[in-house]
């Protein structure tokens, strides 16, 4: 079995984080296929107060996070990795642990960025409040992690707490077993682009809507085809943006595309 991954977090909100413990995740912990570790910032400062935000240089509204809280509370997820791997004598150097700054100055986080971080050691989810987090925290880590900005879409939110639960938690389903069907993963909406197929379960007759005939055929290729068919459709119609995304379609994907596009309306409506 390939080693956990470690996922670190810092926030000052950290009982906000505690979610992570249940349902998959908190699965994964027990199995430990991810060693998680939630770091309260305030624990980083040594004034009566415990201190974490100060008003801007040069003015302007809200307050900033104060870099020293932070970069000891990272210095001290640094430490706790380099513990025990003094003069082990391995080939080379580990690879430097990723740090995951929510901001909505990052680029936006997708399912592609997802796969990629599913294949890192460690991640390190820094998240601030207020308007964000002194700039010279993020030039200094630079030096030590693999810095990566990231945004959750174009919307504004109070803080990264929710935005690092949702790239944890999209990250975390794709390490090999998190979750129990790898089928499931090959399958679904986005990992080839595409937006999934209705999907219906029994009654056959549910207050007077019918399931779709074909999905009671028996006809596996006819199931196949009618659920591509309805992909595109969907995709078309909902996001154009990730059909332009896919490349050249074969001809018949084209021919159920341009039907779409020409009576711009789903055979479901
Ligand atoms: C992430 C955050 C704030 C300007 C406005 C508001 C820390 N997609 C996203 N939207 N907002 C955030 C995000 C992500 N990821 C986000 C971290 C922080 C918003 N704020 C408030 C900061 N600057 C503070």
């Amino acid at each position: 079995m390939s080693p956990a991954m470690r996922i670190d977090v810092v926030s000052i909100f950290p009982d906000y984080l505690a979610g992570l413990q249940l349902s998959l995740i908190g699965k994964a912990v027990e199995q430990g296929l991810i060693e998680l570790g939630i770091h309260d910032l305030r624990e980083f400062t040594f004034d009566r107060h415990r201190t974490v935000d100060d008003s801007p240089y040069g003015g302007g509204a809200g307050m900033v996070m104060k870099a020293e809280p932070w970069a000891l509370a990272l210095e001290h997820i640094l430490g706790a990795d380099a513990e025990g791997t003094e003069g082990t004598g391995g080939a080379g150097s580990p690879p430097r642990p990723v740090l995951i700054v929510p901001s909505p100055a990052g680029p936006v986080f997708d399912q592609r960025t997802a796969e990629e971080l599913a294949g890192a050691d460690h991640l390190v989810f820094a998240c601030g409040r207020y308007e964000g987090i002194d700039q010279r925290v993020l030039d200094w880590a630079q030096d030590h992690f693999d810095l990566r900005p990231m945004s959750i879409g174009d919307y504004v939110l109070n803080g990264g707490e929710v935005a690092s639960m949702v790239m944890i938690e999209a990250i975390s389903r794709l390490i090999p077993g998190v979750i129990g069907n790898p089928e499931s993963l090959t399958e679904e909406s986005h990992e080839d682009g595409l937006l999934e197929y209705p999907i219906y379960t029994k009654p056959a007759n549910w207050r007077g809507h019918e399931v779709p005939e074909v999905l009671l055929s028996g006809n596996h290729q006819a199931i196949a085809r009618w659920r591509r068919d309805r992909r595109l459709e969907r995709t078309a119609e909902v996001r154009p943006d990730l059909l332009a995304r896919l490349g050249d379609l074969d001809s018949r994907d084209r021919a159920v595309v341009d039907r779409f596009e020409s009576r711009g309306e789903t055979m479901t409506e």
